[in-house]
């Protein structure tokens, strides 16, 4: 007889589902869910909640009562899980997880999930799923894993330079990550990320920039040129005593590029407007001349065209990962694998909503030899729900933001706590075959 990773016992039921307005990082207001199996199993999840968020992305539900936090509350959908999320959930036996997600989600009656809002109904998903997994003894990771699939330590990519929506300094693109791909094990690679984000502060100091941080803990310096943040983080890493490059500290970019195209169809980089031809010439020449491995975002949401032309140009080389243009839906990343767009997925549980949909889109993903890298959103808490869903997932690929900050340094250190207890797992990209490109 086979199981789903993702069952519960037979009997196993909810007693109780409560929610909470919280704080995330950012100082906004978020819901920490808590479940309590009727065998008194407990757990609790807070949702996390982006700032450059895709038009498709399941819909956060907020109050829009300009008298609480700016029109930010969401004592509403803190309602929704008080009220009818528990009244679903409590005194009936469930199957398992995506038992519990499609109840929900059938009880919300719309696509987005906007009617009882798709935060509330992560929060109930990603605490069943940790209620579950603590019920039958089982750590989140090793209960998430899909059954043919390896358990891995990810690479962390660090965002050590923030831009974009994420900071107040004139830099367009989003997120300069590090990436010890030559790492040997997950504390090396945690060691590295630090002692490149120290080299980096250092530098920065020295130029006479300002060392303060971004959203997600990385620096944010007046520049505005994206090769000059390239160039101080070569600099950064070669002081660190790295190699910059794959054997040794290679670097990831999420321009987060929706937010810079105007309604001009155009891509506003540095005072330039630049098509999306020429954006894609910009990328090349990038790739050229420093060693950067994944480009997310590269093109906007609505340029598929473009995407496609990017893919075939540049899908060889560098790994090319959808977030605004595929928001973790397990339909449209399956459209973007028949039409050649992109050739990784950024997956992120509270895009799409639900524990078992992102479950789903990571299928989707391996089904399409796409690759996974798992991610945290701008505006956090100290949940560590997405380190375990890394592992769990064996993608290989984690981003969570700066060495720095507690609600991102929480999901490294969770992974360290899971190296230290599982000697025997893999670090590192999964050695399967992307999809090739013609
Ligand atoms: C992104 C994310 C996370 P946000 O664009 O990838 O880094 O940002 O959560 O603001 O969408
Ligand atoms: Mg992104």
């Amino acid at each position: 007889m086979t199981m789903s990773t993702t069952g519960t016992k037979a009997g196993h039921e909810i007693a109780a589902v409560s929610a909470l307005e919280i704080l995330d990082s950012r100082g906004r207001p978020t819901l920490q869910v808590s479940v309590t199996l009727t065998d008194g199993t407990t757990a609790v999840a807070g949702v996390p909640s982006g700032a450059s968020t895709g038009s498709r992305e399941a819909v956060e539900r907020r109050d829009h009562d300009a008298a609480r936090y700016g029109g930010l509350g969401v004592l509403d959908a803190v309602q929704a899980v008080r009220g009818e999320i528990a009244e679903l959930l409590t005194g009936r036996s469930w199957h398992d997880l995506a038992d519990i997600d499609a109840g929900m989600i059938e009880l919300d009656g719309t696509p987005g999930k906007s009617r009882l809002g798709a935060n509330a109904v992560v929060g109930t998903s990603m605490a069943c799923a940790r209620a579950l997994a603590r019920s039958q003894g089982r750590e989140l990771w090793e209960w998430l894993a899909p059954a043919g699939v390896s358990p891995r330590l990810p690479v962390p990519h660090f965002n050590v330079i923030n831009g974009g929506v994420h900071a107040p300094n004139p830099l367009d693109f989003q997120e300069f990550m590090v990436a010890p791909l030559g790492a040997k094990s997950l504390p090396e690679a945690i060691r590295a990320g630090a002692e490149v984000y120290a080299a980096l502060r250092a530098l920065l100091a020295g130029k006479g920039y300002a060392t303060g941080l971004g959203d997600e803990g990385g620096f944010a310096p007046e520049i505005s040129e994206p090769e000059e943040a390239l160039e101080l983080l070569v600099t950064a890493i070669a002081d660190a005593g790295y190699a910059a490059g794959p054997d040794g500290v290679a670097i990831a970019l999420d321009p987060a590029s929706s937010e810079f195209r105007g309604r001009d169809g155009r891509y506003h980089v540095a005072g330039q407007a630049l098509s999306s031809a020429e954006m894609i010439e910009r990328y090349a020449q990038i790739v050229d001349r420093f060693p950067v491995w994944l480009i997310e975002d590269g093109l906007a949401e609505d340029d598929w065209e473009g995407w496609v032309e990017l893919t075939s140009r540049l899908g060889d080389r560098v790994q090319l990962v959808g977030d605004d243009i595929f928001v973790t839906n397990p339909a449209i990343i399956a459209e973007a694998i028949e039409r050649g767009v992109g050739n990784a997925a950024l997956i992120k549980v509270n895009q799409i909503g639900t524990v078992t949909e992102t479950l789903e889109a990571l299928a989707t993903c391996r089904r399409g030899r796409y690759a996974q890298f798992v991610s945290h959103r701008s505006g956090e808490t100290t949940d560590t729900f997405i380190a375990d869903l890394a592992v769990g997932s064996g993608s290989g690929e984690l981003k969570t933001g700066a060495p720095a900050r507690g609600e991102r340094v929480a999901k490294y250190n969770r992974l360290l706590e899971i190296a230290a207890a599982e000697p025997g797992l893999s670090y590192g990209l999964p050695h399967v075959a992307l999809k090739p490109r013609g």
